[in-house]
């Protein structure tokens, strides 16, 4: 078996910052060497790519340890990128945050006295076009950087800031091919996974203000980052090819998940119908804006920042407000396996609402108001379908932890869309106290 010199010399790197996870990779690439048979080791071991790489053009399902520690494995070429970035100073130190599902994100500290920096692995395999997406996330930035000096605002705290390569790039391909970017960390926040009451009503006026700062944006000039990103129509019919392919026969122990998702199909082109006979618009929305993608005032708790741009792009404000509710507007983490304990919160609904609409109320018309409540239906039953179809197809889109972490998740999801059913009247009737 080849010795992956570059994997050894970057683990070994890590482990100083990061103890746990070293076991956790070494086991990883040996795995992923282990499983390969004589005819494939042989091209590998020829190939110049690293083991990760290598799995992904095979095509074929990784094994499972490799399955579970995929969130905790992206050190292959993290020096060369951190050293092609345009920092203060040479890193001297890289952390990798876990919170996101999609990318790999990295704390780059550059030594005492220097900022500290944000060093991401765009996820390829989902983000296709990474030129256009790092376009899309400039232009946002710019504009809103620019409304924020205009109000005396601090544009290096309450937008992102891209960090440009040595050479004057928006980011950094590293010799695999793979795509690297680099923010300015803010510094004093911090992101939640579950909300208290005062936090999460902060994050609602963090996401409404952000799009109200993007309500004069050309929407039209946005790249489609994932096309049909929220076509709940269209998620419906890719979760029904996961559940008829089944390519794991783990379908029979989620019959009753499968068949509440599928009673929902006749709700799932509520919003969007309202979109073909224009009571509802396009306009430049964020599309994934769950609590952990708002950085808060460690000490005041005020929203700083709005971050996980990947996806603003033409969306409907109904989704921006749903997304939100389904994962904050419960006590829960998203994968909270004891769903005695998941439940939908009618108090944090209403907390957010108002926050939400204190701040981007005067950008809706009273039509889109209407379908807010349906925002936060369908974003939850989306999501649960996603989760669940990529739980049935082997975990490849989202990061996981341990092994039914994807199941998990998707029957909080399916739990907090059956709460909403329950409180439908009450939701408007919230929607209502706040127009
Ligand atoms: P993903 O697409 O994988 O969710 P994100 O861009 O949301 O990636 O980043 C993952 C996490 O990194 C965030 O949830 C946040 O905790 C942290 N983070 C990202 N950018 C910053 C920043 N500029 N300052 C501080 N923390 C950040
Ligand atoms: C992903 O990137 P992250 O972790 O903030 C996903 C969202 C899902 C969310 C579920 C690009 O968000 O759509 O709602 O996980 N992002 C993408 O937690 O698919
Ligand atoms: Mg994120």
């Amino acid at each position: 078996m080849r010795k992956n010199s570059h994997i050894y010399r970057a683990v070994a790197h890590f482990v100083p910052f990061c103890h746990s996870a070293v076991g956790k990779k070494t086991v990883f690439y040996q795995s992923l060497e282990n499983h390969l048979d004589t005819n494939e080791s042989a091209r590998y071991n020829k190939s110049i790519v690293g083991p990760r790489t290598y799995w992904r053009s095979l095509k074929k399902q990784p094994p499972a340890e490799a399955r579970i520690f995929g969130g905790n494995m992206s050190v292959k070429y993290l020096e060369e990128a951190g050293i092609a970035f345009d920092f203060a100073a040479e890193p001297v130190k890289y952390e990798r945050c876990d919170a996101g599902h999609i990318n790999d994100t990295y704390f780059v500290s550059c030594g005492d006295g220097n900022p500290g920096y944000i060093l991401q692995r765009v996820n390829t395999g989902i983000f296709k076009d990474p030129i256009k997406l790092m376009a899309n996330i400039k232009g946002v930035c710019t504009h809103v950087a620019a409304k924020i000096a205009a109000e005396g605002g601090d544009p290096d705290r309450e937008v992102r800031k891209i960090i440009q390569t040595k050479s004057g790039d928006d980011y950094y391909v590293d010799p695999d091919g793979c795509y690297w970017r680099a923010y300015l960390e803010i510094r004093d926040v911090v992101s939640y996974n579950t909300a208290t009451n005062e936090l999460f009503y902060e994050s609602a006026v963090a996401f409404g203000k952000f799009f109200n700062q993007l309500a004069d944006y050309p929407a039209e000039t946005l790249y489609e980052t994932i096309p049909n990103f929220h076509n709940s129509v269209s998620r419906m019919n890719d979760f029904k090819k996961a559940v008829a392919e089944d390519k794991l026969g783990r379908a029979c122990e989620m019959q009753k998940e499968i068949e509440f998702a599928l009673s929902l199909e006749p709700e799932c082109s509520y919003i969007l119908d309202r979109l073909k006979d224009g009571r509802c618009r396009l306009c430049v929305t964020h599309n994934d804006t769950k609590l952990n993608n708002v950085l808060l005032d460690n000490k005041t708790g005020e929203g700083v920042c709005v971050i996980d741009l990947d996806t603003v792009m033409p969306g409907l404000a109904a989704n921006d407000f749903g997304d939100s509710i389904r994962f904050g507007a419960n006590h829960c983490a998203e994968d909270e396996a004891d769903l005695t304990k998941v439940n939908f919160s009618m108090e944090l609904f209403e907390i957010y609402t108002k926050g939400f609409l204190q701040a981007a109320g005067k950008s809706f018309t009273p039509l889109e108001k209407q379908t807010l409540p349906w925002g936060a239906k369908l974003m939850t039953m989306e999501c649960g379908m996603r989760f669940l179809a990529d739980y049935l197809e082997g975990d490849h889109y989202f990061h996981i932890n341990y092994e039914q972490q994807n199941l998990n998740r998707a029957r909080t999801q399916f739990k907090l869309t059956s709460g909403m059913e329950e409180n439908w009247d009450a939701m408007q009737k919230v929607i209502e106290k706040y127009c």
